[in-house]
């Protein structure tokens, strides 16, 4: 008998990384399909498994299609990944984020609720919660310091799956995931933006890379190794929550010198310092401690940087060589 999962967010990096995941695992997958914008589906055509997800017409801000796609699926396991994921938009957006990030998480706890509370759900929680940083290695009993009001509203939705855990006895758990990329990731989002103009660079067609804060530092790992410890945390026994990370930090500079330097390139070439990149509040270093996830789901990052900045740039002179 396979299983059924639902995915909010499916269009997403990591929901196209978890769907392959879940098919090779044998499971039916059904995916939140928000209809937003055009050729949303790439990624999954990139994976070669468009056409083996299940799309649900839906919206996070809309309880009533949430209540309809868990009827549909039939999941028992369901993956909040869905929300307005860009940190620098939220200061745009910051009620749209709210809505989608915050609320959203609490409509999709809500719909597990009414229609099987029996069915496991994983929520998309973040480092950006961690913030103004309170220790100098983050892990799950670190107090959170959001900077922006996507971390804000990330942490509605994490005390959220905590309390459904606590007051309604789902089996809610969250994974504080650090950054990680891949060659799906968004190109608003700094190391494919870096990857995408390199490989650009590299080929003739652009000369320059505008970027802001390049002294921030991240703990960076790779989108494909990350989906496997969200499925790994629905396995468990207990709900409860993790963080996943390397265990690494790296500065922005030391992350495009790698990109740059895989095609025979410099940095100081090629980036300029342009102020409309900064944020009004940055986080500036961010720094994981993945014990636990180890320890109690026997998961490890698989993925080094270096490995995945130069998978990524390799895949973007692949995409632009077209
Ligand atoms: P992503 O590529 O930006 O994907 C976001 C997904 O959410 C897309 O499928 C998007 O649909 C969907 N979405 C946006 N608004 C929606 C709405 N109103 N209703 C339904 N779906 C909606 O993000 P990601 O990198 O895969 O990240 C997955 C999740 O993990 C997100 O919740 C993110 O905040 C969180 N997270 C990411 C990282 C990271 O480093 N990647 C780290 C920690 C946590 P469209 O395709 O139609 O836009
Ligand atoms: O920025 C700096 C920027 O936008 C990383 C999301 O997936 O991870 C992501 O959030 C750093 C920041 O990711 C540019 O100021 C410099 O310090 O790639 P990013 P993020 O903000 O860390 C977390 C864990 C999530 O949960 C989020 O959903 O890079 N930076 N110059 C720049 N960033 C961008 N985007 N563009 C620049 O030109």
């Amino acid at each position: 008998m396979s299983k059924q999962a639902l995915i909010t967010g499916i269009t997403g990096q990591d929901g196209a990384y978890l769907s392959r995941l879940l098919l090779n695992k044998g499971y039916e997958v059904y995916g939140l399909l928000a209809r937003r914008g055009s050729d949303t589906l790439w990624r999954l055509r990139e994976l070669g498994i468009e056409g083996e997800v299940k799309l649900i017409d839906g919206d996070l801000t809309d309880l009533s299609s949430l209540i309809r796609a868990l009827e549909v699926s039939k999941a028992q396991e369901v993956y909040n990944l869905g929300a307005q994921s860009f940190v620098g938009t939220s200061w745009q957006q910051p009620v749209l984020t709210a809505q989608v990030d915050g609320v959203g998480a609490i409509n999709v706890l809500e719909a597990v609720r009414i229609v099987n509370p029996k069915a496991r759900f994983y929520q998309a929680s973040t480092s950006e919660m961690f913030g103004l940083i309170q220790a100098e290695k983050q892990d799950e009993t670190t107090p959170f310091y959001p900077r922006s009001p996507y971390g804000v509203a990330k942490l509605m939705a994490h005390w959220a799956t905590v309390n459904y855990r606590e007051s309604h006895g789902l089996h809610a758990s969250s994974g504080i995931l650090f950054n990680h990329e891949s060659p799906l990731r968004g190109i608003e989002f700094v190391t494919r933006k870096v990857t995408h103009a390199v490989a650009s660079i590299k080929l003739g067609r652009q000369k320059e890379l505008r970027l802001g804060n390049i002294d921030a530092k991240r703990d960076w790992g790779f989108a494909g190794d990350y989906v496997e410890a969200m499925w790994l945390m629905l396995q468990q026994e207990q709900a409860d929550d993790y963080v996943v990370a390397t265990g690494k930090t790296t500065t922005v500079r030391d992350m495009c010198e790698i990109a740059f330097a895989h095609v025979g390139l410099t940095l100081q070439e090629h980036v300029v310092i342009d102020p409309n990149f900064f944020r009004p509040a940055e986080v500036d270093v961010l720094l994981g401690n993945p014990a636990k996830a180890e320890a109690k789901l026997g998961w490890a990052p698989k993925t080094s940087l270096v490995q995945l900045i130069t998978m990524m740039v390799d895949a973007d002179m692949r995409r632009l060589k077209v």
